[in-house]
């Protein structure tokens, strides 16, 4: 075998086959290589054409076509076949050849890879892909993570094969160790928050303003020309407007309406939590496809307990529209959520992630797409380190102008019975954090009360607590 491939792919299932692809087109000679052998020959007769592919039946077939220093993208089944795939490629590389994970794992696993893959003298790079199949053969949003001399071997052929927005590659390197997984995954957890305000708003139309499918699936087109405009809105029509070819209903009513995950949203609501950061759409987001799941339970709850009066229904004019803004208002929270959360990790992890960067990588190939990421791109190049998006005169302004259809949509929701965790918990971050002061004065006074957990007083420096069962008075515990 002669090292003439500037960079292999190992992994040939659908994500694998379909970069392998995008990159020889863009002239790039790739060696491929799948654990069960079969995969390659089928991958070489059904896409041999599109360019300089050499397939590797072994492993040693695969390194061996490699050009020095060898860069391999590993893009198996997240968890241990990735430990799998880098302990078997070790022994046969040599320094500063690199390994490039880009599938979706979880960033710790990518922090441990590259310190392991470091002491043998690897370079290991962890790298998001978001845009599904699709995205993977014709342009992904790509978030690459990991050293950055190994970057610079590959930022040639990386930004060659991602999308482009405006000129602008859909790739920038995103920080070092885990960067690019953790972006990836907070990237995948907005977009179970995205996904989640579309359904609610869906919900209301259908239960609320009393809509069938395909006039949903009209509003949705008409909502895609404006701020809401996106990859999700545009699909969110298409999917509604789609008739059941057996039963003649519309599609999305003959879908079980139980939601699957495959981890991503848990972990980035796991990650906030450690954090300390308010995540509540996004988590919301996770616990509503937990609840979605619990199918038997929902209909034995159905027939049992009550619900309000049916006849206290809604036909405001103008309820449509206050959806639409309830759902605008709702994403610009679950954005600046995931945003702080992002500058949270950065800070602790000393990552200097560029957020605004970000928003313009998002902008094209993957699934959140959307008009809306240029306002947040702008936002960070007007205003460098925003604490919140939300205190960005842009998204300030948004959300005040859609508040009060907000609140209508959350009052007739709740009056009507329709469950609206994102859009509810949204607004609740929003009130709460437009408060100088709010109630945890009294959490701090009950903790002190059965705790002695002490407490902080607004008018004198110092930690106090109150002997409040002994004698009610107060003393100071850091003094
Ligand atoms: P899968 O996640 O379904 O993985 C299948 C591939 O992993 C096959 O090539 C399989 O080889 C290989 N593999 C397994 Br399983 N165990 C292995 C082991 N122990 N050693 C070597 N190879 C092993 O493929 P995918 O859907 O193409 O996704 C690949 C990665 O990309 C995943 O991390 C996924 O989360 C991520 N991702 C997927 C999408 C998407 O839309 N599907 C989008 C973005 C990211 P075999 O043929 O021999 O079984």
């Amino acid at each position: 075998m002669t090292a003439t491939s500037r960079i292999g792919v190992t992994g040939l299932a659908v994500m694998g086959a379909n970069l392998a692809r995008n990159i020889a087109r863009h002239g790039v000679p790739v060696a491929v290589h799948n654990r069960t052998t079969a995969k390659t020959k089928e991958f070489i007769e059904a896409y041999g054409d599109e360019g300089t592919f050499t397939a590797a039946e072994t492993t040693e077939d695969f390194v061996a076509a490699l050009e020095k220093p060898r860069r391999i993208i590993v893009m198996v089944k997240a968890g241990a076949p990735v430990d799998g795939v880098i302990a078997e490629l070790t022994p046969l590389l040599d320094e500063g050849d690199i390994i490039i994970d880009a599938g979706n794992s979880h960033f710790p696993d990518t922090v441990r890879r590259t310190e392991e893959c470091a002491a043998g003298g690897l370079r290991f790079m962890g790298i998001g892909v978001s845009g599904g199949e699709e995205g993977a053969l014709l342009g992904p949003s790509i978030m690459p993570g990991g050293d950055p001399s190994a970057y610079a071997e590959v930022e040639e052929i990386l930004t060659s094969i991602a999308a482009v927005v405006d000129g602008t590659p859909c790739c920038v390197h995103v920080g070092p160790g885990g960067a690019g997984h953790y972006v990836k995954m907070v990237h995948n957890g907005i977009e179970y928050a995205d996904i989640q305000l579309i359904a609610e708003a869906y919900d209301l139309l259908t239960h609320v303003a009393g809509l069938d499918a395909p006039a949903i699936s009209a509003i949705f087109e008409e909502w895609n020309t404006g701020d809401l405009e996106s990859f999700l809105i545009e699909i969110t029509a298409k999917v509604l407007g789609k008739t059941d070819e057996k039963t003649g209903n519309p599609l999305v009513e003959m879908i079980v309406d139980q939601a699957e995950q495959k981890g991503t949203g848990t972990w980035t609501a796991i990650d906030a939590l450690g954090l300390g950061i308010p995540l509540t759409g996004i988590t919301e987001a996770v616990f509503a496809r937990g609840l979605s799941a619990l199918r038997d339970e929902r209909k034995a709850a159905a027939g049992t307990l009550a619900g309000p009066n049916p006849e206290s229904s809604t036909d405001r004019p103008d309820l449509v529209e206050d959806i639409r803004q309830a759902l605008y208002a709702s994403k610009v929270v679950a954005y600046a959520q995931g945003f702080a959360q992002m500058r949270a990790a950065s800070k602790a992890n000393d990552w200097d992630l560029d957020l605004g960067a970000m928003a313009t990588i998002w902008r094209g190939g993957c699934i959140i797409r959307a008009q809306f990421l240029n306002r947040i791109r702008d936002a960070y190049t007007e205003h460098g380190d925003v604490t919140n998006l939300l205190m960005v005169p842009y998204f300030t302004e948004a959300v005040a102008n859609a508040q009060d259809a907000w609140r209508r949509v959350v009052i007739t929701a709740t009056e009507q019975g329709v469950a609206i965790p994102a859009f509810a918990s949204s607004l609740s971050y929003y009130d709460a954090y437009r408060r100088e002061r709010g109630p945890a004065s009294l959490i701090q006074g009950l903790r002190d009360f059965f705790g002695a957990h002490t407490y902080r007083r607004i008018d004198v420096e110092g930690s106090y607590h109150t002997r409040w069962p002994q004698d009610g008075v107060e003393v100071r515990t850091d003094a």
